[in-house]
């Protein structure tokens, strides 16, 4: 420990304490979605330093004891002393909140909602940290437990005249309760996003918790430019050169790719400030669209495409067939809505649209096939949707879905009030089968839902609503389509229950749902009407006692309860489908003993993008990593 165990000392144990006291007001959760906010709160720290040009490669390993490494070859922490606290850089930076951003460092910090809160909030909540500097031809170490350094730091010197920075954590079980595994998919999403979004980054992340240890390295030279190629990898495109703009303006810098798409019919435009995906928008994504409404129509009308009597394509037409993702950073972000993910500063508005425009404009100019083909899509959206509207009057609102009857392979419930009435949504027909001879019929509907469903990423609106699945779905539940005004009142369940196996089809299938409800019926999100079942992962027999074990943790504890030679049995569940109609309602569907977790919009926002890096990825690595995966993945802990 320091010697000078002065005001400074009591002030920083102060500070660390209000953190581990009050967890959520720095991470939000002290859930998974918390616990995984710490590995975002130190990897952020590299990113800043590779923004800075100091760091080309970053180094995230999830290692055999739970804990996590993040290592750059950046310039270091400094560690140099401060002659006024006698303490190192290092160890401030360590201990004191938001003492980040005091060394230098970008003056981008990512203050999103729950990043940005600085490297001595991971300390704080962590059991312990260990801390490796590369400087100046030296290592130096230090390490803490719960926040509090345990020794000074070590210097040894170096043979190699490298630098960088290495962080190892364990967070602390005392703060996350639930649990500290780390999920593989929700981590390599993000890293696989923020490789996107800062080009020439490499990350690489490693799992080693398994006999061999699994590896995936994310760099992309091109950045958001390959996230496009990325996201329109099988559709089929409208012109052949992605359309880039990057600039500067006050501080503000602006990196935009855009791309028309023959075969789509909506806009896929993601939008990130401050390497944050906006889900819920705001003034970068205000500014574009404006600015692709307006110089699109403005060379529509120069190439005459327009007559001058005839009216301005609207936004939606110009912005059919577009992928896009735009990227801006600015100094002083303000985060807006529920989830904090809508971007809030009206400067960034104009600045997006000045920029856009002049580039947008030129490419265009010199582009005169691409203008017009660009043109052309447009105005056929514009020409479908004018028919579109004319029918729909025609049909004076009568929609298919209103008149159709309840889907034939709902069991529905004898109540007919919703406030009691919960309906389960279950994968597949044989656990459909178990569900429906457990259920109490009174109160209970299951609907099963067959196979993948649908992969919403890939299709427009017209075919998900064609979907059978979904359409089942809707129907089922008593909702109406995107457009209309959602009208609780209608909806038949006030429990809406996502029952899937805990593998990683499964998690697919109930990340697949969460994105549908998100995108689409976000009001049952945000009014808390969608949840979770909880199935068991085991049933361990002994003698004539028997539990059921809802995560690998939870067997673990009871396989300690045993004496050294107990015998027993260890059966463990593969599918819903696997466990007898009884066995289904004492664990998972009986009010009295089951658990339910009550989906927040978080949650599905966060489905949404794990949706969008993940899911639509097909590719070879993809299924290699569930086969080596799959196994870890556990229902039960994960927020999603
Ligand atoms: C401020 C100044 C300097 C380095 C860093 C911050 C830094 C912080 C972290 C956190 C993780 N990795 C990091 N790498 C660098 C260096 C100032 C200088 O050398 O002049």
């Amino acid at each position: 420990m320091t010697s000078n165990y002065g005001a400074d000392q009591i002030q920083v144990l102060e500070g660390l304490e209000a953190v581990r006291k009050r967890p959520g007001m720095y991470i939000g959760t002290t859930g998974p979605r918390g616990l995984h906010h710490l590995v975002y709160e130190v990897v952020d720290n590299s990113i800043d330093e590779a923004l800075a040009g100091h760091c080309t490669h970053i180094e995230v390993d999830i290692n055999k004891d739970g804990s996590v490494s993040v290592m750059d070859n950046g310039r270091g922490i400094p560690t140099d002393k401060h002659t006024k606290t006698g303490k190192s850089a290092l160890e401030t930076v360590m201990t004191i909140l938001h003492a980040g951003g005091k060394f230098g460092g970008g003056g981008y910090k990512v203050s999103g909602g729950l990043h940005g809160v600085g490297i001595s909030v991971v300390n704080a909540l962590s059991e312990w940290v260990e801390v490796k500097v590369w400087r100046d031809g030296k290592l130096h170490t230090q390490r803490y437990e719960r926040g509090i350094p345990q020794n000074e730091l070590i210097i040894s010197p170096e043979l190699e005249h490298a630098t960088g920075t290495c962080v190892t954590f364990l967070p602390d079980l005392q703060i996350f309760t639930v649990g500290i595994e780390f999920e593989y998919t929700l981590l390599a999403g993000r890293l696989r996003e923020l490789a996107y979004l800062n080009a020439g980054v490499a990350i690489t992340f490693t799992d080693h918790r398994q006999n061999e240890p699994y590896s995936e390295i994310y760099c992309y030279e091109g950045g958001i430019k390959e996230y496009v190629v990325y996201m329109c990898r099988e559709k089929e495109i409208l012109h052949p050169e992605i359309i880039y703009v990057s600039g500067e303006r006050n501080g503000t810098y602006v990196e935009v790719a855009l791309q028309w798409c023959i075969d789509s019919y909506n806009d896929n435009i993601l939008g990130f400030a401050n390497n944050i995906r906006t889900i819920d928008g705001g003034t970068h994504l205000e500014g574009l669209k404006a600015v692709l409404t307006r110089t699109v129509n403005s060379i529509a009308r120069k190439r005459n495409k327009i007559k001058e009597n005839e009216s301005n394509l609207a936004g939606e037409n110009v912005r059919e067939g577009l992928t896009a993702v735009i990227s801006v950073k600015v100094p002083d972000p303000e985060f807006e809505g529920q989830t904090k993910t809508k971007l809030g500063n009206t400067e960034v508005r104009g600045i997006v649209d000045s920029l856009v425009g002049e580039t947008l404009n030129e490419f265009l100019e010199f582009r005169p096939q691409i203008a017009d083909s660009i043109i052309e899509k447009a105005l056929q959206a514009f020409r479908a949707a004018e028919a579109a509207r004319r029918a729909r009057e025609l049909v004076r609102r009568k929609s298919v879905l209103e008149s159709s009857p309840l889907p034939g392979k709902l069991a529905d419930c004898s109540s007919r009030d919703p406030s009691e009435s919960e309906i389960y949504i279950v994968e597949g027909d044989s656990a459909g089968g178990s569900a429906k001879q457990g259920r109490d019929r009174r109160f209970q509907a299951i609907l099963p839902l067959r196979g993948k469903i649908l992969n919403i990423e890939k299709t427009d609106d017209s075919k998900i609503y064609k979907n059978n699945e979904i359409q089942a779905l809707i129907t089922a539940l008593g909702l109406g389509i995107r457009g209309e005004e959602f009208d609780v009142s209608a909806l038949r369940y006030h429990r809406v229950i996502i029952m899937t196996d805990a593998d990683v089809d499964g998690a697919h299938i109930r990340t697949l749902l969460l994105t549908f409800f998100y995108r689409y019926q976000r009001e049952l999100a945000d009014q808390g009407y969608i949840y979770i079942a909880c199935p068991p992962l085991y049933k361990v027999e002994r003698g004539r006692n028997y539990y059921y074990c809802y995560s690998d943790r939870e067997l673990q504890e009871k396989l300690r309860e045993f004496p050294p030679n107990a015998n027993y049995t260890i059966q463990r569940f593969k599918g819903l489908g696997e466990m007898m109609p009884e066995q289904l309602w004492q664990t998972t569907m009986n009010p009295e003993t089951r658990s339910l977790k009550r989906i927040e919009i978080e949650d599905a926002a966060e489905a949404d993008r794990v949706f969008t890096v993940l899911m639509g990825d097909r590719v070879a690595p993809r299924r290699e990593f569930i086969e080596t995966h799959g196994t870890k993945l556990n229902l039960n802990d994960l927020d999603i």
